[in-house]
């Protein structure tokens, strides 16, 4: 086979964010773009020969062609193995899965998340090491300085595989495995939760229940887990059938849009729990009956609940959260008496905890929840651990968190966000709000007095590595928080996402709406940093 090498010179831009590579698919798509990434990711491996990667997307435009570049150039570089799931499919946590199972050398995750996908949104890529997890921060810079300097990849000339056949084939020196995107994650699951005792809840004729996996990658992990392996009825996963497009729609669960499921859970119908996931199937929203419970209380609750789980039995070592999470599970990993740890937003910051045996349960605030089963947030996960302690606890999942509340008090949440605002005034104001912190404590803003402000720091308690500008936090008298920062997952303009929380230790005060229990910090948040004037915007475009 012939090796064909390519001269190219750095493209501007290809600075890894919070979760890899994005940028809109036309982007992608320029001569050169994804093969100076993919080349800059190889020679951050260093000696690729012999090696064996993971290859997978959330099934986006783009991913099919983006993959046959992939392997070409795999090849090209020596590559012993590839492990690709079928149809160019794996979520994020089956990728996860399956490098660590498969002992590959990592994995290229195609995908933008919940970014929307169609030839004029976004794609994205991402490297995963060998933990399975996203790489490190040291990892995507080495990766970045790579594609700033590079002036060759490395490709062949062999045909495309055919993706759609589960199988072997070898292309030159390279071993091309085509697997079944689902079973590996699948046995995985059996192996954590109680299957029978779960089935036994969701095959109940009067369980009614509705996972929504929005067009996107999770439909054909929740079909096979929730109706076909647990018995739950047929027609549980709705918009079951991953679309390049995601069906037009956001594939963000939120209660903005995952609306069909809202819609459901509202409907003639008496719905005991609903769910849905995101884009490359790491994030979860779970929703009891006329109950949406947030990120922050379902880790929380989960951290509580956790030894009611096979898998888990044992006790947790320690929880993790980032940093813009509400303080819920810190209040569980108190009364369990195990170390809580506070990391930067991003996934890939959990990893080292984890490895290091430091952790077992983590999440953000952001629909991500996951354990140590595999080095990513994992949405499928989240929604059969909810479903394994409801079975236990033969209570419904709005109980299940009022008495959370009741015996840990409720840390009211919510985040902001203000969408595709101008960069340069986004960044202007988080700049000015920088550099007026030390003014700010003492000071009072309608009536709460801030005690504290900084930007957060993060030093790596396993590798030491320093990650700094995390977040600006003003923290105030009362106990209440405020964090700012900007996204790292946008492609166009800034995203502005500011988080309140709250915490509320009189049951008697425990029920109220969050926007109403927050609203003297939201708007002490707008005179603090004067967000409607730099936006531009009377109000947050998303609400959570
Ligand atoms: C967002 C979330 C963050 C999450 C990241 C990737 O990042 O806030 O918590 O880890 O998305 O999630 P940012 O920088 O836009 O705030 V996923 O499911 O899009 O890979
Ligand atoms: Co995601």
């Amino acid at each position: 086979m012939n090796i064909v090498k390519v001269e190219t010179s750095p493209i501007d831009g290809q600075k890894p964010g919070t979760s890899g590579l994005r940028k809109k698919v036309r982007e992608f798509q320029q001569p050169g773009y994804l093969e100076n990434f993919v080349q800059s990711i190889f020679n951050t491996i260093g000696d690729c020969k012999g090696k064996a990667l993971v290859i997978g997307g959330d099934g986006r435009f783009y991913n099919r062609e983006a993959i046959q570049v992939i392997v070409r150039m795999a090849v090209a570089s020596g590559f012993g193995r590839l492990v690709i799931g079928q149809g160019g499919l794996l979520s994020t946590p089956a990728a996860s899965c399956v490098i660590r199972k498969f002992n590959t050398c990592g994995g290229i995750i195609l995908s933008a998340s919940h970014n929307p996908g169609g030839p004029d949104e976004d794609f994205g890529l991402k490297f995963n090491g060998e933990n399975g997890g996203p790489a490190t921060e040291t990892v995507t810079d080495a990766i970045f300085q790579a594609s700033k300097v590079i002036d060759h990849y490395l490709t062949t000339e062999s045909g495309e595989i055919d993706l759609d056949k589960v199988g072997e084939t070898r292309v030159a020196g390279t071993q091309v495995q085509v697997i079944d995107p689902v079973s590996d994650y699948a046995e995985l699951m059996e192996s954590i939760f109680d299957f029978p005792k779960m089935s036994a809840l969701v095959s109940n004729p009067r369980f009614n229940m509705c996972f929504d996996a929005m067009h996107a990658i999770t439909g054909p992990y929740a079909r096979d887990i929730l109706e076909k392996r647990l018995g739950a009825k047929p027609g549980t996963v709705i918009n079951a059938e991953p679309l390049e497009d995601f069906g037009g729609g956001h594939p963000d669960p939120n209660m903005v849009h995952a609306h069909e499921l809202v819609a459901v859970m509202n409907g003639d119908a008496e719905m005991d729990f609903g769910a849905a996931s995101d884009g490359d199937g790491d994030r979860n929203m779970v929703l009891g009956s006329g109950f949406y419970i947030n990120p922050c209380d379902s880790l929380a609750v989960l951290a509580a609940n956790a030894q009611l789980v096979p898998g888990y039995k044992q006790g947790l070592a320690g929880v993790a959260r980032s940093m813009p999470t509400s303080r819920a599970v810190d209040r569980v990993a108190k009364a369990l008496d195990i170390p809580c740890y506070e990391t930067p937003t991003g996934w890939k910051f959990f990893g080292n905890l984890m490895d290091a045996g430091k952790i077992t349960l983590c999440g953000e605030e952001s629909f991500g929840t996951g354990s140590d089963h595999v080095r990513e947030k994992d949405g499928l996960w989240a929604v059969l651990f909810w479903l394994n302690v409801i079975a236990e606890r033969s209570q419904p999942a709005r109980v299940i968190v009022r008495e959370h509340w009741q015996r840990f008090g409720r840390d009211y949440f919510s985040r902001h966000d203000y969408e595709g605002v101008d960069s340069g005034s986004a960044q202007q104001m988080m700049q000015r709000l920088g550099d007026g912190l030390a003014d700010l404590p003492g000071k009072e803003f309608s009536g709460l007095k801030v005690e504290a402000a900084d930007n957060f720091h993060y030093r790596d308690p396993v590798d030491g590595s320093e990650s700094s500008g995390q977040g600006v936090r003003l923290f105030f008298e009362n106990g209440a928080r405020i964090v700012m920062r900007l996204s790292g997952t946008g492609t166009s303009g800034a995203t502005l996402r500011v988080y309140f929380d709250s915490y509320q230790r009189d049951p008697a005060l425990i029920g109220q709406d969050p926007q109403k229990a927050l609203a003297a910090l939201i708007e002490a948040a707008d005179q603090i940093a004067g967000i409607q004037a730099s936006t531009g915007r009377k109000a947050p475009d998303v609400i959570t």
